[in-house]
């Protein structure tokens, strides 16, 4: 049994759905984050980096949670011996198609929700637009490599298609970017991905099962007063770099 700590977000579809692809036993447990829960000393000892999701491992004798959720697929692969292909150069594609999700889709995109949904309006345009252009510069760099291969590391479906397939569904629904009229014409082998990779029985469960933590979502953001807001975004009183210089000018 596998337990998963986190909430309806992107980074967290990705292990429901590899735990689907593997078939694995699992049970979610909701991560309040507009309350703070992830800055909790006992949250911060299995994540440091304040962050869902979490993987906790429950079939052995103790418990092993593992934090990152790049590092928590390849943990489900090795697990499972699914997802990845045994082949080295295969393998190492995979790892960099895999490595470019963790390093750029999830950053670049998050930053791009970050300033339509959360920026203060007088002070959103620098930033919605570098992230914008960004996104769609991504886009671009998927849309390229699926116009020549049917899934991101080659002709399998794999640990990098799971880990993208959350964020080109964020993409989908909430983008400023894709409510533009004929935005996805623009991504034709991407959007065909896209689409293989919904069609698919284990992302069919998989979303349903995340679907269950979408109203502990809603409810939790409902709570959430603007004090609350302020520290999810690290702004406000709860600046970091606030902090810092706080403790250099001292
Ligand atoms: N690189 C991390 C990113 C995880 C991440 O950004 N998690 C968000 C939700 S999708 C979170 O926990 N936000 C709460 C916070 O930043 O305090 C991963 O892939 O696991």
């Amino acid at each position: 049994m596998f337990e998963v700590l986190g909430m309806s977000s992107p980074n967290v579809l990705k292990l429901v759905l590899m735990l689907e692809e593997c078939g694995f036993d699992y049970r979610l447990r909701h991560v309040d984050v507009f309350a703070g829960q992830q800055f909790d000393p006992a949250f911060l000892a299995i994540s440091p980096n304040n962050k869902v999701p979490v993987l906790i491992d429950q079939r052995g004798a103790e418990p092993f949670a593992v934090f990152e959720s790049a590092s928590a697929l390849l943990y489900l692969s090795e697990a499972s011996g699914l997802m990845m292909p045994a082949d080295a150069h295969l393998r190492s594609r995979a790892m960099s198609w895999l490595m470019l999700q963790t390093a750029s889709v999830g950053p670049m995109f998050g930053q791009y929700v970050h300033f339509f949904r959360y920026a203060p309006e007088d002070e959103r345009g620098y930033g919605l637009r570098r992230y914008e252009s960004e996104a769609v510069r991504i886009l671009g760099v998927l849309e390229r490599r699926l116009a020549e291969s049917p899934n991101l590391a080659g002709e399998e479906y794999g640990l990098a298609d799971v880990a993208t397939l959350p964020w080109i569904r964020t993409a989908d629904s909430i983008f400023p970017l894709f409510k533009r009229e004929g935005a996805w014409n623009e991504f034709p082998a991407l959007r065909r991905w896209f689409e293989a990779g919904l069609a698919r029985p284990a992302t069919g469960r998989a979303v349903a099962a995340l679907d269950a933590l979408l109203s502990d979502d809603v409810a939790a953001f409902g709570r959430a007063d603007s004090d609350a807001i302020d520290r999810f975004c690290g702004r406000g009183r709860h600046d970091h770099s606030a902090k810092l210089s706080a403790a250099t000018t001292a």
